[in-house]
C-alpha cells in the first residue's frame, strides 16, 4: 500500500472510531489515535518527566540485565519489536545480542517505522533490519523473509500491553506466540501496582504534558476530520479504576456544550467525560497467569529494587 492510500485508509478509520465512540453512553476513543506525530513528540516528553516512573526504572532494569537479556535471547536470534522503538531500550537490548540475525520493527506509522530502520542500521552496521508496516493491535503475518532462520524473540516493552484492553492483550500474546513459533521467545515490559498517588501523578504531571497529549486528540479531531473541539474547553483528568487495576485518563467537559465534527453534532453535558485511555498495572503473579492462559510460561523475571516495573521473559 502506497503512503497516501495508507493515510486515507487510517483517516477513515479514525473518522469511524471518532462517530462511533461519541456516541456511546460512555464516549471513548480508542487511545491508539492519541499517537499523531504531535501526540509522539508529546509522548516522547511525557517519558522525561521526573513523574513518569516507567520509561526510566524499565530501562534501568534493561541496563543492569541486558547480559542475561541477552543469554536468555541466545546467540543468532531475531529480535521483533511491535511498535517501532528504536529509542535506548531497543539499542540496550540489540546491543547486548550476541550476533543478532535481525531486528525486525512492526508499526503503523510508516514514517517513523522507515526513521527507526534507518537509525538502527547506521547504530548496528551489519545488521539485518526488516521494517514491516502493520498494526500490531490486529491480526496479520510476517513476512517469510523474516521468518527464515534462527529464534525468534518478540520485544514489547513500555507496558505497552498495558493500554489495550483485557481481550485484546489476550489475543495479541497468542499472535505473538503463533509469531515466534514453538521454539520462540518474549521480553516483554509490565508496569506493577503501587502506590496510587504515584500512579496517578505519572498521568497528571505538574507540567501539564500529559494533559496536552490527552488533549491532542481533540486538536487531532479538528484538524482531520474537521471537528470544532475547543481543547481548552476539556479538562485533563486521570483516574484509578480499582476494578479494571488501570489508570484511566479521561477528557471531562466543565460546561453543557455541543461540538460539530462533520456535520454533525456531539452532546456534552457539564461533567461529561470522554475516556481516551487505559493502562492496567500488573502484580507479577497476575501477569504470569494471563500470559500462561494465552500461550507463554514466565520463565525468567527482572525488576527494579522497588518492584516498580517488571520485563518478563517469557517462553
Ligand atoms: C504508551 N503507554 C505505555 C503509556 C502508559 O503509561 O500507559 C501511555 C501514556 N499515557 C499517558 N502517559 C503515558
Amino acid at each position: 500500500m502506497d503512503a497516501a492510500l495508507h493515510e486515507e485508509v487510517q483517516r477513515d478509520a479514525f473518522r469511524l472510531d471518532v462517530l462511533q465512540g461519541l456516541g456511546l453512553p460512555q464516549k471513548s476513543l480508542p487511545s491508539r489515535w492519541l499517537y499523531d506525530a504531535r501526540g509522539c513528540e508529546l509522548f516522547e516528553r511525557i517519558t522525561t518527566l521526573p513523574e513518569y516512573y516507567p520509561t526510566r526504572t524499565e530501562t534501568a532494569i534493561l541496563r543492569k540485565h541486558a547480559a542475561e537479556i541477552a543469554r536468555f535471547c541466545g546467540p543468532g536470534s531475531n529480535l521483533i519489536e511491535y511498535g517501532a522503538g528504536a529509542g535506548i531500550k531497543t539499542q540496550i537490548v540489540v546491543g547486548a545480542l550476541e550476533s543478532p540475525r535481525s531486528y525486525v520493527p512492526i508499526d503503523i506509522a510508516v514514517g517513523f517505522l522507515e526513521l527507526t530502520a534507518a537509525r538502527l542500521r547506521r547504530q548496528f552496521a551489519g545488521l539485518r533490519v526488516i521494517p514491516v508496516i502493520a498494526d500490531f493491535t490486529a491480526d496479520f503475518s510476517l513476512p517469510p523473509r523474516v521468518l527464515d532462520g534462527g529464534r525468534h524473540v518478540a520485544f514489547f516493552p513500555g507496558s505497552t500491553l498495558g493500554n489495550l484492553s483485557p481481550q485484546e492483550a489476550g489475543l495479541f500474546l497468542q499472535r505473538l506466540s503463533h509469531h515466534v513459533g514453538p521454539q520462540g521467545a518474549a521480553i516483554i515490559g509490565g508496569d506493577l501496582h503501587k502506590d496510587v498517588d504515584v500512579l496517578l501523578a505519572a498521568y497528571d504531571d505538574a507540567a501539564g504534558i500529559t494533559a496536552q497529549f490527552n488533549r491532542n486528540i481533540l486538536a487531532r479531531i479538528n484538524r482531520e476530520l474537521g471537528g470544532q473541539f475547543s481543547p481548552c474547553q476539556f479538562r485533563h483528568v486521570a483516574r484509578w479504576n480499582p476494578l479494571e487495576a488501570a489508570v484511566e485518563m479521561h477528557l471531562e467537559s466543565p460546561i453543557d456544550q455541543v461540538v460539530g465534527i462533520g456535520g454533525k453534532g456531539f452532546g456534552f453535558r457539564r461533567g461529561e467525560t470522554i475516556h481516551t485511555e487505559s493502562s492496567r498495572k500488573y502484580e507479577i503473579r497476575g501477569f504470569s497467569q494471563f500470559a500462561r492462559r494465552h500461550g507463554w510460561r514466565t520463565l525468567r523475571l527482572w525488576t527494579d529494587a522497588r518492584r516498580r516495573f517488571a520485563v518478563f521473559g517469557l517462553i
